[in-house]
């Protein structure tokens, strides 16, 4: 078992936890800026590298001891006792009890893992060689609908963790796409969502993923059921056309069975496979149907990279371990309430809405792993982002100069898929910008200096002057990577998963439920019924009651 996650005593009253407390304090003063200039070494000693991606953390106005005390506190939380349970297949999704194995899905070597006595390792095999063969089919153009056309369009059905992440995959690797193959991706119940998708198929070269691990998820089920309806009508064909145009990625056999859909055309995985840890599964068919397996394969090595980084190096050294304990310093000794994800890179424009998922179903959490306590300091921060440079027009005023201070995370790559005059180095101009406007500021006798050095008269420059000053000292990590490739892409997303995890094991949350989604859904099948018919509405609140009402009248 692990001593350190079952202990009793509250993070907050760890003896690394108390310090950093002090130490933050005693710190709160320093400028990042200044410490740029008294320390010429501080980027050589602040970043780390790992084939070829750069992650530098010199921007967030630490020292070296705040870092050893973040380090004493993973260590106090038992991280490396925990890390090793994960991957030993210790059941520490403790609620659910269930293994966490979304590592053993990219794995290259077997390790001997088994869940209740079956081999891992041979059963991911045997599922990624059934992917290999539908996608490789697809390739041929061998994958063929009901009246023999090839398939050209690929529509994934799925919420939550059975979308985001295909979808922010095939968006961040459009440059890969096989040609004359398009993509969708249905999520919303919102009829608008499935509406648009259709229009702009045709039933005879388009195949269904339903991917829903348990299967029974209403949106998924809902949406998947009216696209079947619809293909039916669109060929003028009976149930047997639904074989080549349906495939479901799920661990429910006998939900996908009860739907219609043959076992033969499942792609299987296993529950201990988190939903937002999925795209590494069956759940990822999309993707290898999109961009190849070949290009799936590099993204799950890109993942095993991280995998064998985060389990081997020590952690003063270790990059996800280093990106939790900055977010943990922020959240939990600066105040900080949220974090920006800032990737310069068009086709990351899905990796914030991702990474929401990932980090705030993981760790949006009050109750401690034990059950009987609610935490006593904050969690997981409010995670947002929109790429650059189109947020420096629009959000990045509050980052400079807001009252509250934002961490952030710069992303880009060094060489663009499609160059194009000078768009990239202006660009990374903007990316090296904004983060060392973060960190410098400005100050009164800068902002007096640059105004009387414009021309501006003494009584303008003592209007102005006040309003251009920046404080500065706002940490940032910065990503730099060669080219946002399919390798590189699975990097990136594994080190945000193992971030997430390092803090949940540090908060003492268990980061591998989601219980806080299950009342909404409850109520929302209270109240269904009731939109229809003119009985009176009983059982809501004035509010809900009375907008129940107002609905019925304005649908009738
Ligand atoms: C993710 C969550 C959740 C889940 C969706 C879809 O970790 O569990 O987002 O992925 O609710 O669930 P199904 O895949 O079972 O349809």
């Amino acid at each position: 078992m692990l001593p350190a996650m079952t202990a009793s005593t509250p993070p907050n009253r760890t003896n690394a936890w108390l310090a950093l407390e002090q130490h933050a304090q005693q710190t709160a003063k320093l400028h990042a800026r200044e410490l740029f200039e008294q320390d010429p070494t501080r980027f050589a000693r602040m970043h780390v590298e790992l084939s070829g991606l750069l992650f530098d953390y010199s921007k967030h106005g630490v020292v070296d001891e705040t870092l050893r005390l973040l380090m004493a506190l993973a260590r106090e939380r038992g991280v490396e006792e925990a890390r090793a349970a994960m991957f030993a297949g210790e059941p520490i999704n403790v609620t659910e009890q269930r293994e966490v194995l979304h590592t053993a899905l990219r794995a290259s070597t077997d390790e001997g893992l088994r869940v209740d006595g079956a081999l891992v390792f041979p059963l991911v095999q045997t599922e990624l060689r059934k992917l290999r063969g539908l996608s490789d089919r697809l390739g041929r153009g061998e994958l063929r609908g009901h009246t023999g056309k090839p398939i050209t369009d690929i529509v994934n059905i799925g919420i939550g963790g059975s979308d985001l992440g295909p979808v922010m995959v095939t968006e961040a690797l459009r440059p890969y796409w096989r040609p004359g193959l398009r993509a969708h991706f249905v999520s919303n119940i919102d009829d608008a969502d499935l509406s648009h998708v259709l229009l702009d198929v045709q039933a005879e070269t388009t195949l269904f993923l339903v991917a829903s691990k348990t299967f029974t998820t209403d949106e998924t089920l809902t949406n998947a059921r009216s696209a079947r309806e619809w293909l039916l009508r669109e060929l003028g064909a009976g149930k047997e056309a639904v074989a080549k145009h349906f495939f479901a990625l799920s661990t429910n056999v006998n939900g996908v069975v009860d739907f219609g859909i043959d076992p033969a055309n499942m792609l299987e995985f296993w529950d201990w496979v988190g939903g937002r840890y999925s795209l590494w599964s069956a759940i990822g068919a999309s993707i290898a149907l999109v961009l190849g397996m070949d290009h799936f394969e590099s993204l799950l090595a890109g993942a095993a990279d991280v995998d064998a980084h985060f389990r081997a190096a020590p952690l003063e050294a270790n990059i996800p371990v280093l990106m939790a304990l900055l977010g943990v310093f922020h959240t939990n000794f600066r105040g900080c309430a949220t974090h920006a994800v800032l990737p310069y890179d068009q086709h990351l424009h899905r990796f914030p809405a991702y990474l929401q998922q990932a980090d705030m179903e993981s760790n949006g959490k009050h109750g401690r792993k034990n059950g009987d306590e609610v935490v006593g300091y904050e969690t997981g921060p409010v995670v947002w982002g929109e790429p650059g440079t189109n947020g420096q027009h629009a959000f990045y005023q509050l980052l400079h100069q807001g009252t509250r201070v934002v961490p952030a995370d710069f992303l880009a790559a060094a060489r663009s898929h499609y160059p194009l005059g000078q768009h990239h180095d202006k660009l990374i101009a903007n990316f090296f910008a904004q983060s060392e406007a973060l960190m410098r500021g400005r100050t009164l006798a800068e902002a007096t200096a640059e105004l009387t050095a414009e021309g501006l008269s003494p009584e303008d420059v003592r209007r102005l002057a006040p309003h251009k000053v920046f404080s500065g000292n706002r940490p940032s990590s910065t990503f730099l990577y060669d080219l946002l490739d399919p390798r590189t892409l699975g990097r990136l997303v594994a080190l945000y998963e193992h971030k997430i995890f390092v803090q949940g094991v540090i908060w003492d949350v268990n980061s591998f439920d989601q219980m806080g989604v299950e009342l909404g859904k409850q109520l929302a099948k209270a109240i269904l019924p009731k939109l229809e018919g003119d009985a009176p509405v009983t059982g809501h609140d004035a509010s809900t009651t009375a907008l129940i009402e107002r609905y019925r009248a304005l649908r009738a």
